[in-house]
């Protein structure tokens, strides 16, 4: 494959030479110039994991002058017939079974499959592996023994296939669009599919086939329904119309990451593919849907109009998970939907980005791009995406979408730049840029320029908000101060631009008085006045924040009463449920802060609030009261609370809460839970409704078991044996892990390990459940179990399920350190097998040490210097940044 050809002038001026690191010197037309930086890319080959460069032959004069390499290209030039023309052939031999990285083309069961993203091309063979390096790959031949590899599959559409001798056949494939080599797959093995059809708007007919083991062909329905919902969904709502005949999906058990969006040839990890109600829960079946949605929507976002470099990763991954957020908002609940979303962001990349590990969504460096997949990145990139649509409106935000795909990057088949160029304004690039490009257009006439430090600055802000109230005029006023933080390298920050959506409540009837209003804080303090349709006598109630409209820590001081009203009034389904963990927040925490624990109870009204979720009846989703119950997870509390915190005593402070919840509430726990559990005779049925259902009884029994004595374990056993699905099994045997010497516990750890007859994905979860098992002998648990037959340190699913999981639950901060010497033990083990896994492995363990009180601290940084000792610069990238601050 040569890179060149049609690129044109417009390619090399701006997505070469201009982002050479050292390149930038260079203009186009300057040969000599141009020269020389090739010659420097030559030399410096190991960084681009290339040692001979294509260029066109005009350019070889003055290159071969400077450079052997190229010297010796020339020489091998064939130019049969056309004197531009040059032919490189490279041959290599590589081992897809000793690929342990999982990165390139390897070896995984029944199959050889492919990763390219972001640099496995350069393990596969020597290339300009980069992502503005596009290339149509065309003639891609495969041969394989017909008998062990009898699908051949790659990019595009099968051009030629047929019999060869000894056994042999060979399949050849071709992709009419152009893509950077991070998007080409390749695929061989005994597999069986499943196929069907999808017809796009405009008649194109789609043929659609998912692959997987031939035993799990079974498990394939529910990833089909998803991928042809998806491709309905994005011309509904983006007019984004599938562009080739095929649509293939392979889910394979080897896999790094959930999911990858090759052209035409989605690789899938088999846990996010494969669903039955026996092998998978509710929320399986829903995350399927979102990732097969998600890398559906890469072929618009991410594959025809790509990054321009690995710095715009969140460009396709934040837009792209806001687009999978919004397809699963739109097929499910959206106010379920932005619960969710909210406390994974929450869970996950607040506590990222009050870390060492904190970056801005657009990184200014990395050392390895492999360990940028970050939450970050991804969760909030895609609420920075959410505020552009929040500021522009749903219309603005599609006109602007419009603009950027159909008309200004796609025709000139450009890679983008993250803050989507020309989407929003035109002042959103700089002026260089501006004033080279014909197609500079905008969509909205809004001066966005600001609102680009979200780009740029990383760090959860914090939001404080002060009001007041004149009853005569029926003027509320709201003063909004915003602050983001300090974070590794980056101090002084300017501000952000901020949409706060915001409501009125009365504080007598509970009445929406001001309906959804957005306010955009621009300045460090920013003064609004409201005028509310009535003008109650005490202060209105305010709902701030709606629907979580700014990735934000938001501070007000609210009170007791006012936060049950919210719970109990706001016409904001997020903030009902946003107020629930407010109070829950605070009960934890008076917890944490009491002398005497054991004697401790939390105030009356959070008691109250969750007497009123146990009774609300008028609620149709039930999600949301399940959601309501949960007290908000020990990582987000550890953002809330005050450092230095002790990981044990906050856990037992919650557990705490939990058991008061548990014992006061009993009664109305279990009607409620008598409620909605199924009769004998009901089928088990996969759907919202009843899903939401399943999760409310779930929660409901992790409350009935908090008591850990005889009778809960028996109703455990018993909702464990009567389970007719994954979801309610799964749960009940995560209850029973909590008494893992109970009778019911131990026939259940026989049972499901039988009933799952070898699926790897119920096995994953058998080991999951044992690994965050709430007792306080984990560690040895954890270890029996690495010596199963069925553990393994090379499948990165297995592995994550015990290893993975043991490191974020709260024995891993034992005081003694035990837990961090495990750390210390697997992670170099991990790192000499497959160093993207063991990078995020040290991630997770450690990111949080500076939150931990001062004995733990010392603990971790001993051990981290031990571990930098042994392990390789790529999971070194984590420690390079705890260094960073002292
Ligand atoms: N395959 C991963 C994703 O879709 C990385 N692109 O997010
Ligand atoms: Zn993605």
């Amino acid at each position: 494959p040569a890179w060149g050809k049609g690129l044109g002038k417009d390619f090399f001026s701006w997505h070469l030479w201009r982002h050479l690191p050292q390149g930038n010197d260079v203009l186009w037309g300057d040969a000599a110039g141009t020269a020389a930086c090739m010659q420097r890319m030559i030399q410096d080959w190991k960084w681009y994991g290339v040692d001979i460069v294509i260029i066109d032959v005009a350019m070889l004069p003055y290159f071969t002058a400077r450079c052997d390499a190229a010297a010796e290209c020339l020489e091998r030039a064939k130019t049969p017939g056309d004197s531009k023309g040059l032919w490189l052939e490279i041959e290599v031999e590589i081992e897809p079974e000793k690929n342990t990285q999982l990165s390139g083309l390897y070896y995984s069961g029944s199959m050889y499959c492919s990763q390219m993203e972001a640099e496995g091309f350069r393990r596969f063979t020597y290339f300009l592996d980069r992502p503005d390096v596009m290339a149509k790959f065309t003639s891609v031949r495969l041969e394989a023994d017909e008998k062990t590899c009898p699908i051949l599959l790659s990019n595009g559409n099968r051009t030629d296939a047929g019999k060869l001798e000894g056994g042999r056949h060979f399949a050849v494939w071709s992709d009419p669009f152009a893509k950077p080599s991070y998007l080409f797959a390749v695929v061989a093995g005994d597999l069986a599919s499943i196929t069907d059809k999808f017809t796009t708007k405009s008649g194109r007919d789609v043929h659609l086939e998912i692959f997987a083991a031939k035993e799990d062909k079974d498990q394939l329905w529910h990833a089909m329904r998803s991928l042809q919902r998806s491709m309905k969904w994005d011309e509904d709502r983006f007019g984004l119309e599938y562009d080739l005949d095929i649509y293939n999906i392979v889910a394979v058990k080897d896999f790094n990451m959930g999911a990858m969006e090759n052209k035409s040839l989605n690789v899938f990890n088999t846990s996010l593919t494969l669903a039955r109600e026996d092998t998978a829960t509710d929320d399986d079946y829903e995350r399927i849907e979102g990732v097969i949605g998600h890398e559906y929507f890469h072929n618009w976002t991410g594959n025809r109009v790509t990054c321009r470099d690995w710095f715009q990763l969140t460009l396709k991954e934040g837009l792209t998970v806001y687009r999978d957020q919004e397809f699963s908002a739109d097929m499910g609940s959206r106010a379920r939907k932005r619960i969710e979303d909210v406390r994974i962001l929450r869970a996950a990349q607040f506590p990222e980005d009050s870390s060492p590990m904190a970056h801005p969504i657009r990184p200014e460096k990395y050392a390895a791009i492999d360990n940028f997949y970050t939450a970050t990145v991804y969760n909030k990139g895609a609420e920075v995406i959410r505020m552009y649509e929040t500021l522009l409106g749903r219309d603005g935000f599609r006109k602007g979408m419009d603009l950027c795909f159909m008309e200004v990057l796609r025709p000139r088949g450009l890679a983008a730049r993250s803050e989507l160029e020309a989407l929003w304004r035109k002042d959103s690039k700089d002026k260089k840029d501006r004033e080279d490009d014909e197609h500079d257009k905008d969509a909205n006439g809004r001066d966005l320029k600001q609102f680009e430090n979200w780009y740029l600055q990383a760090g959860t802000p914090t939001l404080t908000a002060k009001d007041s109230w004149d009853a005569e005029k029926g003027t509320y006023t709201l003063t909004l101060k915003q602050k983001v933080p300090d974070t590794p390298g980056q101090t002084d920050k300017k501000p952000m631009h901020i949409p706060v959506k915001v409501g009125l409540l009365s504080p007598e009837s509970g009445k929406e008085i001001l309906g959804d209003t957005v306010l955009e804080l621009t300045e460090e303090s920013q003064t609004f006045e409201l005028k509310p349709s009535e003008a109650p006598k005490e202060k209105p109630v305010p709902s701030l924040l709606r629907g979580f409209s700014a990735p934000v820590n938001l501070e007000y001081d609210y009170n007791d009463t006012s936060l049950s009203l919210l719970a109990g009034f706001d016409t904001d389904a997020f903030n009902r449920w946003e107020a629930t963990q407010r109070l829950g927040t605070k009960a934890v925490l008076d917890a944490l802060a009491a002398e005497d624990l054991e004697s401790f109870r939390p105030d009356a009204t959070f008691m109250d609030a969750m007497r009123n979720t146990l009774a609300d009846r008028a609620t149709e989703d039930l999600s949301l009261l399940a959601y309501s119950l949960i007290l908000p997870a020990e990582s987000t509390l550890m953002q809330i609370a005050t450092p230095p915190i002790d990981p044990t005593k906050l856990h037992n402070a919650r557990n705490h809460v939990r058991n008061v919840i548990a014992k006061e509430l009993d009664a109305e726990i279990r009607e409620r839970y008598a409620e909605v559990t199924p009769k004998d005779d009901e089928p088990y049925v996969v759907d919202g409704p009843s899903a939401s259902k399943r999760r409310l009884r779930n929660v409901l029994l992790g409350y009935l078991s908090t008591s850990g004595d005889a009778a809960a374990a028996e109703l455990c056993g018993k909702h464990f044996t009567t389970a007719k699905g994954m979801t309610d099994k799964l749960a009940a045997f995560s209850c029973l892990t909590g008494v893992p010497d109970s009778p019911e516990a131990k026939a259940a750890v026989e049972k499901f390990l039988a009933d799952a007859k070898g699926d790897a994905n119920v096995i994953d979860k058998w080991f999951a459940s044992q690994a965050r098992a709430d007792v306080d002998d984990l560690l040895p648990r954890v270890r029996k179990l690495m010596e199963h037959p069925e553990f393994s340190l090379k499948n990165p699913n297995r592995l994550r399920s015990l290893v993975s999981v043991f490191l974020t639950t709260p024995q891993f901060h034992a005081p003694d350190g035990s837990g961090y010497d495990f750390a210390l033990e697997m992670i170099p083990k991990v790192d000499a097998l497959n160093p993207q896994v063991s990078a995020r492995m040290a991630n997770m363990a450690f990111r949080i040490w500076r939150r931990l009180d001062e004995k733990r601290q010392e603990m971790i940084l001993e051990r981290l210097g031990k571990l930098m000792e042994v392990v390789r610069p790529v999971v070194l990238v984590i420690f390079g940044c705890f260094r960073v601050i002292p």
